[in-house]
């Protein structure tokens, strides 16, 4: 079905709640089967965690608004964890999602930022971030299928049972690093200040590689620059049949090691 911009955005405001159903990452795998927990921000009481702690009681997101201060890092009024997961170079990680509505339809990226020294000693403000993935839109399939837009990063993500994969880069040098997987919901981005950024951190601490090669991450953004909020893939409208999509933020580590998600 093909409906032009005005319906279709009626339609959409009528479908689609804007406020409601969002979702966070509940635990972290690593191939040895260890699990982490994520931060779970209805828990009260101390909570010793590689993930960081953020004030997103009820899964809320970031809105394109505040991509120009430090909330967008790790989301809002976030501290880090104590903790670190332990890996290495070529791990490859599992990200566990709670939940995540098929209208929410967006890419998903993955960073990584060098701590100077303890990730749980880490300051938000100037950690740097490095793409090391990102799934934006991939095909039209689905695209006469409300809530149209095709299909998206965050499709591939629900078909995994709201899961994620990521690859520690191969070449990685040892150290302390946060990681931040984000989804970027753009079922209200017509709008300006309609996108929502769904960001979470976590702390790894990352054994040398058996390979020798160690690089260190080049490049990165700190938070706060990372997008605008008219950038092409932050205000835009994907109720309709897209035929590309400009993800947000810097271009991937040219020496990360990306792998194709199951059901991608
Ligand atoms: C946090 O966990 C670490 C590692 O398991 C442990 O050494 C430390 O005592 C714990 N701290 C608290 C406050 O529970
Ligand atoms: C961030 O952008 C918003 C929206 O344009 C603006 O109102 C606000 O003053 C900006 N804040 C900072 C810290 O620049
Ligand atoms: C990981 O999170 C998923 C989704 O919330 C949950 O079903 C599963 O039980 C969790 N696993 C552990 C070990 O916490
Ligand atoms: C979307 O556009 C593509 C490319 O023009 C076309 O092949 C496809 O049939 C269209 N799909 C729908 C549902 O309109
Ligand atoms: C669109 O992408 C999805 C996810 O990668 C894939 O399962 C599907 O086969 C693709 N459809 C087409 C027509 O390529
Ligand atoms: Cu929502």
């Amino acid at each position: 079905m093909r409906l032009p911009p005005t319906t279709t955005t009626l339609l959409i405001s009528f479908l689609v709640p804007t406020t409601s159903a969002h979702g966070r990452i509940t635990n972290i795998t690593t191939p040895s089967g260890a699990v982490y927990q994520g931060w779970d921000p209805a828990s009260t009481g101390p909570q010793n965690l590689t993930a960081w702690r953020a004030a997103n009681l009820g899964n809320i997101f970031v809105k394109p608004s505040q991509f120009n201060t430090s909330h967008i890092a790790c989301h809002y009024d976030a501290t880090p964890g104590a903790l670190h997961i332990p890996t290495a170079p070529g791990d490859v990680l599992n990200l566990q999602w709670n939940e995540w509505p098929a209208s929410h339809k967006g890419p998903v990226l993955t960073y990584l930022a060098a701590c100077p020294g303890s990730c749980a000693e880490a300051a938000k403000e100037t950690l740097a971030w490095v793409k090391i993935d990102e799934v934006g839109w991939l095909n039209s399939s689905g695209a006469d299928v409300l809530p149209l837009g095709g299909t998206w990063g965050s499709d591939v993500l629900r078909a995994n049972a709201a899961s994620w994969t990521v690859k520690v880069p191969e070449v990685l040098g040892e150290g302390s690093y946060v990681l931040r997987h984000e989804i970027v919901a753009l079922h209200v981005a017509e709008e300006v200040d309609g996108a929502q950024a769904y960001p979470q951190c976590v702390n790894l601490r990352v054994a040398s590689s058996a390979g020798g090669e160690a690089r260190k991450l080049e490049g990165g953004v700190v938070g706060n620059k990372l997008y605008g909020m008219r950038d092409k893939g932050v205000l835009v409208d994907i109720h309709g049949n897209v035929t590309g999509y400009e993800n947000p933020g810097p271009k991937v580590w040219e020496f990360a090691t990306r792998i194709k998600q199951p059901n991608q």
